[in-house]
C-alpha cells in the first residue's frame, strides 16, 4: 500500500499524479475504517479534502509555512501525512489522538480550538509576526469552509486581511455545506459561479493544460488567468472580495491535484491576501456519504463500512429527541414560537420543526451572536424565539446574552444542547461554562433538567416567562421517568428524605449519581437528603431552607465549580440567616481547566462526579465538619479508587501550563458560610488520571524541524 510509505509531507512530494490518484483512494478508505472503529468522528468533511489537503502538503512546506485549519474537524488526511497514521486507532479515545489540530501532537499543527471562522484572523496575526521576524519568507495559508466564512469573524478577519496588505494565502474549501447546505447570500453567489457556462468552459481548458504540465506550464497560467476572467462576469464574489482588497482566483476543482497545485504556487507568490476558490465534495469517495442529504456524513458513530450508518443510529436520542418532540409539541400550541440555529438544524433536533413550520424557523449561518441579538429583535417584535445551541457554542455570544437580551429583559428562551462533560470531542467541545456564564446575566431563568420528561416542562415553563431563560441539557442519554417523577414551574423536587446530617442538590443530569452516592452512603448508615434542584434561578426557597437545616449540604453540577450552581446555592444558604452560622456548604463540579478529550462517564469518574466519588466526598466532608462519628475509612464501594486517585487534580497541566492553584484545588470546595474557606485536601493531592493523559499526549508528538517560534 502507497499509504504506509507517507511518514511525512516529503513523501508526498516525491509521488507522480497516477500513484497520487491510488493514494487519495487509499487515505479514503482508511479515514471511512478509522471513523468506524472510533464509534465516533467527522468523515464528509474530510472526505471531500483529500486532494486538497496533498496538493497543500505538495506545494506549501509544512511546519515552515503555516497551515491554519478553520475549525479543525476536516484536518484528518493533515495528520495521516504529517506521520500521525499509525495512531488512528486511539482516535478520539482517552490520552489518544485528537479529532481535531493539537499542538501537543505534532508541529505541523498550529491552531487546536475547533470553535469555526477564527483561521482569518489567526492569520491575520501570524502574518504580521512573520513580516517582523528575520524569516518573512514563511508563507501563510489559511483553509476555510464556505460554512464557517459564515460566521462574523471569518469577515473580520477579511477586512483586517485585506485592510492590511497581510501576505496570507485562503483557500476557500467549498462544499456548499455546513451541515446542511450553507445559508449565505455569498455561498448562493459562490454556487452560481461554479455553475456559470463560462467558468465551466475555462475550467475545462485548465484542466487539459494543466495535464501536461509541466511541458505547458505557461499555457496552464494563461488558463487560470482566462478562469480568472470568465470568473469576473459572474460578479458578485470576486467583486466581494477585492472590495474588501483580497484577490480572488477560482473557482478551481478541489479534486483536481495538479490544477490546485498550479494555483496555488501562483497564490503563494502574489504580495498580499488572496483567496483561491476551490470546489469541493463533501463525503466524496464513499457512496452513503454522498447520499446523506440530511448532511453527507459530517460526523458519523460507530458503523459498517460496507453499508455506513444504519438509519437507526443516526436516529435523534436522548435529551435532544426530547426537546426535538417538545418544540413540535409547543409550535403546534403556539404560533408565535420561533426557531433558532446557528447552522446546526439537525444536531441540534429542530429539522422536524423546520419541515413542519419552515417560515417560523431560521438557519443564520455558524453565528451564534448574530442568533441571539436576531433572537433579541424577534422577541422584541412579539414572537417567542427559542435559540438551540450547543453549550459550548453559546460562550461565543455571551454579550449579545447579556447586553441584547438579558438588559432588556427580552424572553428568549436558549436550549442548550450538550452541557456539561461532552467527550470526544476534548477541551473545545465540553459545555461547561454555560452556567457560571448565565448565572451572571440578571434575571436569567436558568433549568437543568433530569430527565428527558423534564426537558418537556421546562420548555414549556420558560415559554410561559416574561424574560429570558435557558433549559441546558447533557449529550449523555436522558433518564426516562413517570409522572410522579417529574417537578413543576419554578419548584425544586425533593426525591429523598434522610435524618438531617447531609442534604444533596443535585443539578440536572447529577441527580442521578448523586441518588447513587446517597444509596451508597444509606449502606454505610448515612441517611441523605437529595433534592434535584431542577431551577438553579430562582432558586426553590423552600428546598434552601430545608438544606439549611441539615448538618453539611453538598452540591453536585456537571458545569465548572468556580462561579457556577453550587457557589450560588451557598450564598443563598448563607443570605438564610445573615450574620449567623449556616451548615458548611461543599460544591462538587468541574474544575477550572483544559480537559481533554475522552469518554465523558469516565471523565466525570475522574473527577470524582459519579456516584461513588460523590459518596467518598461526602464521607470526607462528614468527617471534618460534623461529629457524626463518621471517623475511620468507610467502606463504600469504589471509595479507595476514588482516594487512590483523587478528583480533579490538574487537569490544566493538559493545556501545558504549570498547575495552577486554581486546577489544583478545584475538586470541591468546602465553605463555611461565617466565611472560613476549608478547600484544603479535598481533591488536591496527586495527578489525576485527567493529567496522566496530558502525558501521552506529549508522547503522541511528532517531532518536526525546527522552524522558528511556535
Ligand atoms: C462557533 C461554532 N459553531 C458551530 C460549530 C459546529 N460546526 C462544526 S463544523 C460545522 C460546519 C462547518 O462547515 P464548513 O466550514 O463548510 O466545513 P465542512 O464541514 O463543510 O467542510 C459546524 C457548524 C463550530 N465548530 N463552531
Amino acid at each position: 500500500m502507497l499509504l504506509e510509505t507517507i511518514n511525512g509531507p516529503s513523501d508526498v512530494r516525491k509521488l507522480d499524479y497516477d500513484q497520487l490518484t491510488v493514494l487519495a483512494a487509499e487515505i479514503r478508505q482508511f479515514v471511512v475504517e478509522a471513523v468506524s472503529s472510533a464509534q465516533s468522528g467527522h468523515l464528509g468533511s474530510n472526505l471531500g479534502v483529500v486532494e486538497l489537503t496533498l496538493a497543500l502538503h505538495r506545494v506549501f512546506d509544512s511546519p515552515r509555512d503555516y497551515l491554519i485549519w478553520d475549525t479543525g474537524h476536516q484536518a484528518y488526511v493533515h495528520k495521516i501525512l504529517t506521520g500521525r497514521r499509525e495512531l488512528f486507532g486511539t482516535l478520539r479515545q482517552a490520552g489518544g489522538l485528537s479529532g481535531y489540530p493539537s499542538r501537543a501532537e505534532s508541529v505541523h499543527d498550529w491552531v487546536e480550538n475547533s470553535h469555526a471562522s477564527t483561521a482569518l484572523c489567526y492569520a491575520h496575526g501570524i502574518a504580521a509576526a512573520v513580516k517582523r521576524s528575520n524569516n518573512p519568507g514563511r508563507r501563510v495559508v489559511a483553509i476555510i469552509g464556505d460554512g464557517a466564512l459564515t460566521g462574523g469573524m471569518a469577515y473580520e478577519g477579511l477586512n483586517n486581511l485585506g485592510h492590511s496588505g497581510s501576505r496570507v494565502v485562503v483557500i476557500l474549501n467549498d462544499n456548499g455545506r455546513s451541515y446542511a447546505p450553507t445559508v449565505s447570500k455569498l455561498s448562493e453567489s459562490l454556487t452560481k459561479l461554479r455553475l456559470h457556462p463560462g467558468v465551466s468552459s475555462a475550467r475545462r481548458r485548465i484542466e487539459t493544460a494543466v495535464k501536461d504540465l509541466p511541458k505547458v506550464g505557461n499555457l496552464a497560467y494563461s488558463s487560470l488567468q482566462g478562469l480568472y476572467s470568465a470568473v469576473r462576469e459572474v460578479i458578485e464574489p470576486p467583486v466581494f472580495f477585492e472590495t474588501l482588497g483580497v484577490r480572488y482566483v477560482g473557482p478551481l476543482d478541489g479534486h483536481d491535484i495538479a490544477g490546485m497545485e498550479q494555483a496555488f504556487r501562483q497564490a503563494a507568490a502574489y504580495d498580499g491576501p488572496i483567496v483561491v476558490h476551490v470546489i469541493t465534495q463533501k463525503g466524496r469517495g464513499y457512496k452513503p456519504a454522498e447520499d446523506d442529504e440530511e448532511k453527507c456524513l459530517h460526523d458519523a458513530g460507530g458503523f459498517d463500512p460496507a453499508v455506513g450508518p444504519t438509519p437507526s443510529s443516526r436516529a435523534l436520542k436522548g435529551y435532544t429527541l426530547a426537546f426535538s418532540e417538545a418544540m413540535l409539541e409547543l409550535g403546534a400550541k403556539r404560533d408565535d414560537v420561533v426557531a433558532i440555529t446557528a447552522a446546526m438544524p439537525g444536531p441540534t433536533g429542530l429539522l422536524p420543526f423546520q419541515k413542519r413550520w419552515p417560515e417560523r424557523f431560521f438557519d443564520v449561518g455558524i453565528a451564534e451572536q448574530a442568533a441571539v441579538t436576531s433572537a433579541a429583535g424577534m422577541a422584541m417584535g412579539g414572537l417567542r424565539p427559542v435559540v438551540a445551541v450547543y453549550s459550548t457554542f453559546l460562550t461565543r455570544a455571551f454579550d449579545q446574552l447579556n447586553m441584547d437580551v438579558g438588559l432588556h429583559g427580552l424572553p428568549v428562551v436558549f436550549a442548550l444542547d450538550r452541557a456539561g462533560i461532552t467527550g470526544d470531542d476534548g477541551p473545545s467541545h465540553h459545555g461547561i461554562l454555560d452556567m457560571a456564564l448565565c448565572l451572571k446575566v440578571p434575571g436569567m431563568t436558568i433549568f437543568a433538567p433530569s430527565s428527558a420528561q423534564e426537558l418537556k416542562v421546562m420548555l414549556a415553563s420558560a415559554l410561559e416567562l416574561s424574560g429570558p431563560a435557558v433549559v441546558r441539557y447533557p449529550k449523555t442519554p436522558a433518564r426516562q421517568v413517570p409522572p410522579d417523577q417529574v417537578g413543576s414551574g419554578l419548584s425544586a423536587r425533593l426525591v429523598r428524605r434522610g435524618n438531617g446530617c447531609v442534604c444533596i442538590l443535585a443539578v440536572g443530569k447529577m441527580l442521578e449519581p448523586a441518588e447513587e452516592a446517597a444509596a451508597l452512603l444509606s449502606a454505610e448508615g448515612v441517611e441523605a437528603t437529595v433534592w434535584d434542584v431542577r431551577v438553579v434561578r430562582p432558586l426553590d426557597p423552600k428546598m434552601v431552607a430545608d438544606a439549611g437545616s441539615h448538618d453539611l449540604v453538598v452540591t453536585v453540577e456537571d458545569g465548572v465549580r468556580n462561579g457556577g450552581a453550587g457557589n450560588f446555592i451557598a450564598d443563598a444558604i448563607a443570605d438564610l440567616n445573615p450574620g449567623r452560622e449556616s451548615p458548611p456548604v461543599l460544591n462538587l463540579g468541574i474544575p477550572t481547566a483544559y480537559i481533554p478529550h475522552g469518554k465523558a462517564d469516565r471523565i466525570l469518574g475522574q473527577l470524582g462526579l459519579d456516584g461513588p466519588g460523590i459518596a467518598a466526598s461526602v464521607f470526607r466532608a462528614l468527617e471534618r465538619v460534623s461529629e457524626v462519628g463518621l471517623a475511620g475509612a468507610p467502606s463504600v464501594a469504589g471509595i479507595s479508587e476514588i482516594d487512590a486517585a483523587p478528583a480533579i487534580a490538574g487537569a490544566s497541566a493538559v493545556a501545558g501550563e504549570a498547575a495552577s492553584h486554581d486546577a489544583l484545588g478545584d475538586a470541591g470546595a468546602l465553605s463555611g458560610a461565617s466565611g472560613s474557606v476549608t478547600n484544603d485536601a479535598l481533591g488536591d493531592a496527586g495527578a489525576s488520571a485527567v493529567a496522566g493523559e496530558a502525558a501521552s499526549h506529549d508522547a503522541l508528538r511528532v517531532a518536526g524541524e525546527a522552524v522558528g517560534p511556535r
